[in-house]
């Protein structure tokens, strides 16, 4: 078994960025060794603190809405891979489009349409900060983007539209997160990273595994539809989150509550007996 989560207003409070309503139950995925795997639009940089702090060492991790996958060595492939020489020994892949092209198109679009945004890479660490709630060193951690640009959008539907287009004809797309607008390389998507990951465990494993997803967001959709059984997490914002996939249950809790009532409502509990759980 497998279970991939979004971070902020999932796994996360969208505010606090506490998780620890969700802990009996990360503990319980623990004792039973099934894999929890961040899939979110957070930087590499952002994730490897925080995956201390969640536990979540010896998993796979997926950053920058799958422009970016991290493969810690229980995960790497013998002749595919090649794990960093440094202490956490992560093989890292760039599946989309580097940063300096998207950015660059961001200007050009900018001044072309005249259209409003500011990208996150043109703020500084302090409003990125007073934006998000993050302290200035996790703001200037999300500030080191690798293939995927938050920006926020201080314009009409109408142009958002436009400038939707004028993205797709540099092979760039655009999808919503919690607080920010992502651009990034077109096929990119949290879903296409999860089904690269199932994959993977499938050809080390020789099975294929059950696969849950959780997330909040419309930026998490593709990654619900990717899976066996999915969990659309209660919302603050008001965007609707509709994937289209038969197994799919909606929380009444938000955030890290909402999460925990998630993975029980498909696989219970800590009073579930473990030999239920096979496979
Ligand atoms: C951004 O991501 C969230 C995800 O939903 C958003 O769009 O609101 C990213 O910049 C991420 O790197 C950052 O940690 C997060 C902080 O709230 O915002
Ligand atoms: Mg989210
Ligand atoms: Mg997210």
């Amino acid at each position: 078994r497998l279970v991939f989560t979004d971070l902020d207003g999932s796994l996360l409070d969208h505010h606090s960025y506490d998780f620890s309503p969700a802990l009996p139950t990360l503990a319980w995925l623990e004792q039973l060794r099934i894999p929890v795997i961040p899939v979110t639009s957070k930087t590499r940089a952002e994730l490897l603190p925080l995956r201390e702090s969640l536990g979540l060492v010896d998993t796979p991790f997926v950053a920058e809405n799958g422009a970016v996958i991290g493969l810690p060595p229980g995960w790497c492939h013998a002749r595919l891979d090649r794990p960093s020489s440094g202490r956490d020994g992560l093989a890292i892949k760039h599946t989309g489009v580097d940063i300096g092209f998207i950015r660059a198109r961001l200007n050009v679009w900018r001044k072309r349409l005249n259209i409003g945004f500011t990208c996150m890479g043109e703020m500084s660490n302090n409003e990125v900060a007073a934006l998000t709630g993050l302290d200035a060193a996790r703001a200037s951690d999300a500030r080191q983007r690798e293939g995927c640009e938050p920006l926020i959008w201080n314009g009409d539907q109408a142009s958002l539209e436009t400038f939707r287009q004028a993205l797709e004809s540099d092979g760039l797309e655009l999808t919503q997160g919690g607080r920010f607008w992502h651009v990034m390389g077109r096929g990119t998507d949290k879903g296409r990273a999860v089904t690269w990951l199932i994959e993977r465990f499938a050809m080390l494993r020789g099975c294929t595994p059950l696969s849950l997803a959780l997330g909040d967001g419309p930026n998490d959709v593709s990654m619900l539809e990717a899976v066996d059984q999915a969990v659309v997490i209660q919302g603050v914002h008001d965007a609707r989150v509709t994937p289209r996939t038969p197994a799919l249950y909606r929380t009444t809790a938000v955030g890290p509550a909402g999460w925990a009532e998630g993975v029980t409502h498909w696989w219970g509990g800590e009073e579930k007996p473990l030999q239920t759980l096979s496979g």
